[in-house]
């Protein structure tokens, strides 16, 4: 079967943000837009010519027609064969599985995450390296410059192909495999940890627990692991049924958007563990009974915990953070003695540090967690963590997380953020700031005297690498921080993201409400940064 040579034309904006290229369907279902971006793939990666790809997506709209198009312009391109899911689904930590265990070339994700699914909605494009991580900033760089200048595109003139049955077929030159997207990454998940004390900890009927798919990619892999194998009762996993419009909800595990889950683990009857993962699978939230455990503290606690699960026994070797995290993992990390990184925000910048086995833990305060296990933060694998530590310790999530605040003191942390504002607006508020930057230092504001100020760059230990420009820091003589940036992952207008911590030694204060602690820095920030007067919101749309 020859290639077929399409002409194109290029298309403005089609860099990667934050994780690959989100767009509302409707962009995507234009002529040639996802095959000028599938093709500058190609011509940028010479290694897939004759090399193995992974490819699938969270099952959102759209997905099933991109495989089609991603398959024969892989076949037509020469790739020697594909591993897709069955259906075309894969998690985003499946598919760093998957690249990393059968050693593929690369593999391509499609997902636009949290972002809501359906004709109207969001959908998403990545490419992720041999080490199953997403490309590092060179790679979609060199993406987004073939895009500019893209004229024609590869791809094979076939009927649709079946990706619904487990097999394989040729595909041109190309051998197709459609494989279980769940076996290989719940073998995994095996290896790491206590399956076993899990089991019995569900076996007691003592333990009561849900976990919210969302609708979205994580059903059949939540069903497959806890219900079948852990043998949690059948109704665990709630919203099990991954739709191409997530139900018409907000995939992201947050207070504000898993509100069934959430009231679920509250009151006197309330569930004694309750977790959600997001559209693609990568995410996580960790509720206690009464109790919400902030992402930045989780990765802290899997951290000082980690030697309690049998993947982690040994001790770990690093950990990082992306900057806006609060600063509980350094704590940890300090005390253990072990490196801690702080890097911009985005999975892409925790790679190199993993490859080079200088981190074993990273994670990120949007409900990111993961480790060198895979190339991905992984949303499962931190419910399972929990899961194995609440088996081992016997203690509730609440007592887990205040013991821990007791012994290295708690890091009280909240992100407002402003959603689809002005994009103007956003801008000229982040110039704003850091005109301002350079008189910051010893200034006071509100209680807190500024010990620094700066827009954070980053230097890649490992290649040297410069990132700039990855948000605006104000760090206080207090320990207190509050960082400013633009969101990369929407597409539509700007969203505002304020980022605020500060510690607390004292255990008699670790359990005041989270958002009157904070008052006085979130006064300082709208402030500052005269949030209302350039957004015109005097309050934020989300807040976790
Ligand atoms: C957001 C989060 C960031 C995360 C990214 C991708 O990016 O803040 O921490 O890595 O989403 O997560 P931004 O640029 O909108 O702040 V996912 O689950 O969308 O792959
Ligand atoms: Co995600």
């Amino acid at each position: 079967m020859e290639p077929q040579i399409i002409a194109t034309t290029p298309f403005d904006g089609q860099r990667p943000g934050t994780s690959g290229l989100r767009k509302k369907v409707k962009v995507f279902q234009q002529p040639h837009y996802l095959e000028n971006f599938v093709q500058a793939i190609f011509d940028t990666q010479p290694e897939l010519n004759g090399g193995v790809l992974a490819v699938g997506g969270d099952g959102r709209f759209y997905n099933r027609e991109a495989i089609q198009v991603i398959l024969r312009m892989a076949a037509a391109n020469g790739v020697r064969k594909t591993l897709v899911g069955r259906g075309g689904i894969f998690s985003t930590p499946a598919v760093s599985c998957v690249i990393r265990k059968y050693k593929t070339q690369g593999g391509i994700v499609l997902s636009a995450s949290h972002n809501p699914g359906g004709p109207d909605e969001d959908f998403g494009i990545k490419f992720n390296s041999a080490n199953g991580g997403p490309a590092p900033e060179s790679v979609t760089n060199a993406i987004f410059e073939r895009t500019c200048t893209l004229d024609r595109y590869l791809t094979l003139d076939t009927p649709v192909l079946d990706l619904d049955h487990d097999g394989s077929f040729m595909l041109g030159a190309m051998e197709v495999v459609v494989m279980d997207p769940v076996s290989d990454y719940a073998a995994l998940m095996e290896s790491l940890f206590d399956f076993n004390a899990i089991h019995q900890m569900f076996n007691s009927g003592l333990f009561r627990m849900r976990f919210d798919a969302m609708h979205a990619v994580t059903g059949p892999y939540a069903v497959a692991i806890l219900e079948k194998r852990l043998g949690a009762p059948p109704g665990t996993v709630m919203n099990a049924i991954p739709l191409e419009d997530f139900g018409g909800g907000h995939p992201d595990p947050n207070l504000a958007h898993a509100q069934e889950l959430v009231a679920l683990t509250e009151g006197s009857d309330g569930l004694d563990f309750g977790a959600a993962s997001d559209g693609d699978g990568d995410r996580n939230m960790i509720l206690g009974k009464n109790f919400f455990v902030t992402p930045s503290d989780s990765l802290a606690v899997l951290a000082a915990n980690a030697h309690l699960t049998p993947g982690y026994k040994t001790g770990i070797r690093g950990i990082a953070r992306s900057m806006p995290t609060s600063q509980a993992a350094d704590r940890v990390a300090e005390q253990m003695g072990v490196e801690c990184f702080e890097t911009p925000t985005g999975w892409k910048f925790f790679g190199n540090l993993l490859d080079a086995g200088r981190i074993t833990l990273c994670g990120e305060e949007s409900f990111g967690t993961g480790s060198d296990h895979v190339r991905e933060k992984d949303g499962l694998w931190a419910v399972l963590f929990w899961l194995n530590l609440l088996a081992m310790r016997q203690q509730s999530v609440a007592d887990i997380v205040s013991d821990h605040w007791r012994r290295f003191g708690r890091n009280y942390y909240t992100r407002h953020d402003y959603e689809g504002v002005d994009l103007a607006g956003a801008e000229g508020l982040m110039d704003h700031l850091r005109i301002l930057l350079p008189e910051l230092p010893g200034r006071q504001l509100g209680d807190q005297t500024v010990s620094y100020a700066d827009d954070f760059a980053y230097t890649d230990p490992i290649d040297g690498s410069v990132s700039s420009k990855q948000g605006i820091r104000i760090g206080f003589e207090s320990g207190a921080r509050i960082v400013f940036r633009l969101s990369g992952t929407g597409t539509e207008g700007a969203t505002l993201r304020v980022y605020l911590e500060f510690y607390e030694p004292d255990p008699t204060r670790h359990h005041r409400d989270t958002q009157e602690a904070m008052a006085p820095l979130i006064l300082i920030a709208r402030e500052l940064g005269q949030i209302e007067t350039r957004t015109g919101r005097s309050e934020p749309d989300v807040v976790t």
